[in-house]
């Protein structure tokens, strides 16, 4: 893979993009994942390497590639949430990208649109797309919402002046039976929409065969997680959420290869004792909202004091590929069974009840033997932030100790949480 990058502007001039508030956005990510992961980390596994490279080139290879794509007939999809199943996307060969937003570069373009009080990963998302400056929004045929919090289901009304989008209605009470025919029902109604987008047919052959390649991305992530339980953990938090992160929109493929490539790097550093940090450094469970490219605040803040993120409870971490399938049936009927079942496992705060999230948390103290937990919340997410009171106090109980953090994509509120954060770990055995 050659280092030097073509020239793209033509490419996102095509794309409709604001060239000018592109640059602007382009010019400031070199510099903070410069200084976020460069400078600041030493000893990183060599497979990091490709990791780097694809933040580097962020809007052009990959987008290439879903340009290329499109002119050979495919069809690019958006989506914003776990919940809407890539298998069915690529199923039908259509490719998923997930467009969710993580810094507050973009927020000028959606403000006016969205009151204050919304959560930053909604205004970032929008933000980007309605401003232009995301080729990734740009190039999309369609955008797939779903009916988790509030702040998306009004969002969805605001972007559907903008781009066609179609939402899929995910139940609320995910544990009630009547919950998953409804889910069955609703993936049908995407089914068929995507049917209707791509002109083609989805087949039981061809959900299957879909669903092993994403079981097998899930797999190669869960495999580099697994590393992170050993002390010294082989892989920082920060390069673990880089590559989760990069999961959303790279080509499955790939990410089987390259993912696969870093798992096997670590499992030797593991063999050979070799790990990002000292034995025995403090151990991290970050739990809450996901976080989006670039949003690499907590991990940067909690790493920069000496202490490591072993493992992230949020949907870009374990959440992502916990709870998984047997590719058993042969009928699409019971493929989307399966689907629906493991789907419907993931413990989303947008769900009521949501027992399930407490148990994942304690079992990743477990796993991963950590010491300490931070309930992490974008301000203005209400299901989080309600569940975080509760899970303080079950945690608490349970003798972990556990620090709730409500922040968003900004950079004023550091210094008092950099004081929060070493206060915490201070207290940590
Ligand atoms: S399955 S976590 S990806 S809904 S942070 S927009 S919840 S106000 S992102 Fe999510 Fe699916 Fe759940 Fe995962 Fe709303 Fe909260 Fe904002 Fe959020």
């Amino acid at each position: 893979m050659t280092t030097e990058k073509p020239d793209w502007y033509p490419m996102w001039k095509e794309l409709g993009l604001d060239l000018e508030k592109h640059d602007q956005l382009l010019a400031i990510l070199p510099d903070i994942f410069k200084q976020i992961y460069i400078d600041t980390q030493c000893n990183r596994p060599e497979g990091i390497g490709f990791f780097d490279f694809v933040v580097g080139d962020i809007h052009g290879i990959r987008v290439s590639e879903l340009k290329k794509a499109k002119e050979e007939g495919k069809k690019v999809i958006g989506t914003f949430c776990l919940y809407i199943p890539d298998e069915i996307i690529y199923a039908l060969d259509a490719i998923g990208v997930g467009l969710c937003g993580g810094t507050n570069f973009s927020n000028y373009a959606s403000e006016e649109l969205l009151p204050t009080n919304i959560c930053a990963l909604i205004k970032s998302a929008l933000g980007f797309g309605i401003g232009n400056i995301c080729p990734y929004y740009a190039i999309t045929d369609i955008l797939i919402g779903e009916t988790t919090c509030d702040g998306k289901k009004k969002a969805w009304e605001v972007i559907s002046e903008f781009k066609p989008i179609y939402v899929v209605e995910t139940p609320q009470c995910k544990d009630r039976p009547q919950a998953k025919a409804h889910f069955l029902e609703e993936l049908r109604g995407l089914i068929s929409k995507l049917e209707e987008i791509t002109g083609n047919k989805l087949t039981a052959e061809k959900l299957k065969i879909s669903m092993e390649k994403i079981k097998e991305k899930r797999n190669q992530l869960r495999r580099v997680y697994n590393t992170r339980k050993a002390d010294p953990v082989p892989i920082s938090g920060k390069d673990a959420l880089l590559v989760s992160q990069i999961a959303f929109y790279d080509d499955p493929d790939r990410q089987i290869q390259m993912v696969g490539k870093l798992a096997d790097e670590l499992e030797e550093r593991i063999k050979n004792h070799i790990g990002i940090i000292e034995k025995g450094a403090k151990r991290i469970l970050i739990s809450g909202t996901p976080m989006a490219i670039p949003n690499w605040k907590m991990h940067h803040l909690v790493e920069s004091k000496g202490a490591v993120i072993v493992a992230e409870e949020t949907c870009t971490g374990t959440r992502y590929f916990d709870s998984e399938y047997e590719i058993k049936g042969n009928t699409l009927d019971e493929l989307l069974e399966f689907i629906a079942d493991r789907y419907l496992g993931i413990n989303c705060a947008c769900f009521t009840p949501n027992e399930g999230r407490k148990e994942d948390i304690l079992k990743l103290v477990n796993d991963y033997n950590v010491d300490g937990v931070i309930l992490y919340t974008l301000n203005f997410c209400q299901p989080y932030d309600v569940e975080a009171v509760g899970l303080e106090k079950e945690l608490k109980k349970e003798g972990i100790p556990v620090i709730s953090i409500s922040t968003d994509y900004s950079s004023e509120d550091e210094g008092p949480l950099t004081n929060r954060i070493e206060a915490f770990l201070e207290i940590l055995k």
